[in-house]
């Protein structure tokens, strides 16, 4: 069964205005691109299209998420704020979320994407999905945007699966750079959604995404967060899914998996400082894929975050395809010997300290 692809030239179309990276521009800062720009997932698409593989994707339409679905999540409030403000010129949403004219309605786009994506997969039309959605979701909070993200893109889709598809157990597993506080804040005390999150220490937003954090109440233990130290590189990432995420999953038993699927965790991503090259990305694709053939009929649901380097992030995003699809489409990533010639790729004492911390939560999982 096939592979199925969500995309909409208008995800490239949501602005985020004249910054200079996240600083808005001033007299002494000069009018460059906001880092979360078109270009990096556009070039992502515009990777898939040449390699071939395009071709052997099955296409699914995004729809417009309704105001009723972002409620699942969101509060009415926060919905008509985005809405008003993207029919004026320019809005910014607390949290470093610029946006521009007609952001509200693609941000539905980008929402309603990733529902798409994951009712493919449980109508079983495809295998599995990846959504090449903009604007991101996994940092924005049920009555507030955060981190580039509007609206919750995975929390929307999962709480639609829980709600119209009787879907019972998710797990998600977030890949960004960042913590993926909004997708854990949707489900903290949900015990029948497992949101694991691997993030770099600390980086954003502050003070979030520590080990500490394991769902509250009734979801007592559903939350996993795997802080690595800032320079893991693949071996640190391996480690991570070998001893604490594929453990989580055969724990506790999802009957589907979406992964939050940002690339800055790139050795070359400007807002991160990690060391995880596209032939890792391939390996963790792999063994989530593993996980959900044996656990959940192979269902597995992708959903693009963040990743903010033009150069190395298509690449990281063609090997999940490539891995998602079963084929190879012979382009090879310049970027991947160099990178693996860098020092640090092992796994190291500090890091298997963390991932050894994490490891002990797995018991915890009801
Ligand atoms: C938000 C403001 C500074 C860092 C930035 C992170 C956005 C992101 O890629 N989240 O996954
Ligand atoms: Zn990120």
């Amino acid at each position: 069964m096939a592979t199925g692809w969500v995309c909409h030239e208008l995800y490239f179309w949501h602005d985020t205005g004249h910054y200079a990276s996240v600083f808005p521009a001033s007299l002494t800062v000069e009018p460059g691109v906001h880092a979360e720009n078109p270009q990096t997932k556009r070039r992502l698409r515009n990777l898939v299209e040449v390699s071939g593989l395009l071709d052997h994707l099955t296409l699914i339409r995004p729809r417009a998420a309704t105001e009723d679905e972002l409620a699942r999540f969101h509060t009415r409030a926060h919905i008509a704020r985005i809405k008003a403000g993207s029919a004026k010129i320019k809005g910014d949403d607390e949290g470093m979320t610029p946006y521009g004219q007609g952001s509200y309605e693609i941000a539905c786009l980008s929402a309603g994407g990733t529902i798409a994506a994951l009712d493919a997969v449980i109508g079983g039309k495809v295998a599995n999905a990846y959504a090449l959605v903009r604007p991101p979701g996994h940092h924005a909070l049920a009555d507030q945007g955060m981190g580039f993200c509007l609206f919750g893109n995975v929390a929307v889709a999962i709480m639609h699966a829980r709600a119209v598809h009787g879907i019972g157990r998710v797990a998600t597993v977030d890949w960004d750079v960042h913590h993926g506080n909004g997708t854990q804040a949707a489900f903290y005390d949900e015990p029948e959604v497992l949101t694991i999150s691997l993030h770099q220490d600390l980086l954003f937003p502050p003070d979030s995404g520590r080990i500490s954090e394991q769902g509250s109440g009734a979801g007592e233990g559903a939350n996993i967060n795997i802080p690595l130290p800032a320079g893991s590189g693949v071996g640190a990432y391996r480690a991570a899914f070998e001893r604490v995420v594929i453990p989580a999953l055969r724990k506790f038993r999802p009957d589907l998996i979406v992964v939050p699927s940002g690339f800055d965790a790139s050795g070359a991503d400007p807002l991160g400082r990690m060391m995880m090259t596209s032939d890792g990305y391939r390996q963790l694709t792999r063994m989530l894929m593993d996980a959900a053939a044996e656990l959940c009929g192979g269902r597995i649901v992708f959903s693009h975050e963040g990743g903010y380097s033009e150069m190395h992030a298509p690449y990281c995003g063609l090997a999940v395809l490539e891995t998602l699809t079963g084929r190879r489409t012979g382009v090879t990533d310049p970027w991947q010997e160099p990178m693996m010639a860098w020092a640090g790729h092992e796994l190291l004492p500090h890091q298997e300290a963390v991932i050894g911390q994490a490891a002990e939560l797995v018991g915890r999982i009801r």
